[in-house]
């Protein structure tokens, strides 16, 4: 193990001192601990991660400069419509996405790694159940979609097929996910198909550009953002591991949305039959601030702007047809061939901007006191995993129907919106859809035939 002379030393190469200054109150136990975390810190690298948040959050964090100018809707032709096409495209779509389903070329891969501060929960969201009769959680709905959706393309084409499922997790998600998974016996999944694999976490910065201390022994670290995903396929050798499966195609999905269809085969097949190497699932934004990225191009290359980088003007922008010209909301849901992420990793990854994020983090002071602070005192650096679209060769984009497929769970229920209650209401009136065009009739306490409901 590093001494402490060495990492002092590491640590004034980089600026960076400070993070020892308890180190005398310590005792042998925490000395160590915050040892082993400092020593992992690259010297170069944490002076230079210091330096660029500082930079970047004194240039301008908030909505881009100049973004109107070089901002553009999607071209037609790279947008399909799982909502306007005729029904014998999307039959076609879909086939094709089991065909490749059940020739196991598809694997999906959950993103877990975020801490769900919104929500204000302790515990990944993942474990989060929304309160519905059947007391399932978000990690129990999609192990059972995984399962169902091996067992419709096996139905079909006559195969026994698997969906590897790899989730990316955090220091925070990793090990109460595992023991979760274990303790439910993978919610009947063969555990040799359900890859966990840790992201990167990054330091938090002050404004002037120092790393900061969240108790006397460690260090405020946080997850690097969910385009983490890139430098985690790397370390975990998670595309060899797809490889080695026969993997082609990944789709990538975020934790909260309740209404995700994983491995969906309609955008599978969709975005297999245009040849694409990377894709997205959009929908109808609902409300100009509503908070989704807006699928676009900047300066003619596909894009995404996330929802605070986005002025409220140009959101509000409106078309000939009146409604939202940036109308293609971002839900998080990305196709990727396994040959695009390869090129991802070993060429791209370093070009992938960090995104500023302004927080209130946790700190001790000179006098080493515990502060909660009241007003936003640190930086994270963050990279979002849609930030690859630019180097695709192929990029396109699938509407699909909100309804049916999206309802995030981001808020407690004091928020309005994206809260459990709306999440439950989402997927219970999914199933009452599913339960009618089915034949099914719903009575009340009398047997009075009840009538019928919008959603
Ligand atoms: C995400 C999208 C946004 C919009 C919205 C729709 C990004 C960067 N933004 O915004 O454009 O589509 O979702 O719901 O994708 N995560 C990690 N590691 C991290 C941070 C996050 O794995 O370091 C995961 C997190 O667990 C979640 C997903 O990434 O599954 C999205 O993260 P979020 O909820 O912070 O993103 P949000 O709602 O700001």
């Amino acid at each position: 193990m590093a001494s402490e002379t060495d990492v002092r030393a590491k640590l004034q190469r980089a600026g960076q001192d400070h993070l020892l200054r308890f180190w005398a109150d310590l005792a042998p136990e925490p000395q160590a601990a915050l040892l082993a975390e400092l020593a992992s810190l690259e010297p170069d690298a944490l002076r230079e991660h210091c330096q660029r948040a500082s930079a970047a959050c004194a240039l301008a964090p908030g909505p881009l400069l100049d973004l109107e100018a070089r901002l553009q809707p999607l071209p037609p032709e790279r947008v399909g419509s799982a909502v306007r096409c005729d029904r014998e495209t999307l039959l076609r779509w879909e086939e094709e996405g089991f065909r490749q389903i059940a020739l196991n070329k598809v694997a999906v891969l959950l993103l877990a790694g975020g801490q769900g501060t919104r929500l204000g929960v302790t515990y990944p969201k993942g474990m989060y159940q929304v309160g519905l009769p059947s007391q399932k959680t978000l990690y129990q709905l999609q192990a059972e979609r995984i399962r169902r959706v091996q067992q419709l393309a096996g139905q079909r084409l006559g195969t026994h097929c698997t969906v590897p499922w790899y989730i990316m997790t955090s220091e925070f998600t990793l090990g109460p996910t595992i023991k979760f998974f274990k303790e439910r016996d993978f919610f009947h999944l063969d555990p040799t198909n359900v890859v966990l694999f840790e992201q990167r976490m990054l330091p938090a910065v002050t404004f002037e550009g120092k790393a900061i201390l969240e108790r006397k022994d460690k260090v405020a670290m946080a997850p690097d953002g969910n385009g983490g995903l890139y430098c985690a396929l790397v370390d975990h050798q998670i595309l060899e591991d797809m490889k080695r499966r026969g993997v082609e195609f990944v789709h990538v999905y975020c934790v909260d949305n309740i209404l995700v269809r994983l491995a969906d085969p309609v955008f599978i097949g969709f975005c297999v039959l245009q040849g694409a190497d990377c894709g997205a699932k959009v929908v109808e934004k609902a409300y100009p601030e509503e908070p989704v990225g807006v699928v676009c191009q900047v300066d003619g290359v596909p894009q995404v702007v996330e929802y605070n980088e986005i002025s409220p003007e140009i959101a509000g922008l409106r078309g000939a047809d009146g409604g939202l010209l940036y109308n293609t909301g971002n839900i998080c849901n990305h196709f990727f061939t396994r040959g695009f992420l390869d090129m991802v990793t070993r060429e791209f990854e370093p070009l992938l901007k960090l995104h500023v994020a302004v927080k209130k983090v946790p700190y001790v002071d000179e006098e080493g006191n515990l502060v909660k602070p009241l007003r936003p005192n640190g930086i994270k650096m963050e990279k979002f995993v849609f930030d690859v679209f630019q180097f695709a060769k192929n990029f396109v984009a699938l509407e699909v129907c909100r309804e049916e497929e999206f309802s995030p769970l981001k808020n407690a229920d004091t928020a309005s919106s994206d809260n459990p209650s709306t999440s439950r209401r989402a997927l219970l009136a999914q199933h009452y859809r599913w339960a009618l065009q089915a034949g099914a009739h719903f009575l009340d306490v009398h047997g009075v035939q009840l009538p019928e409901q919008s959603g």
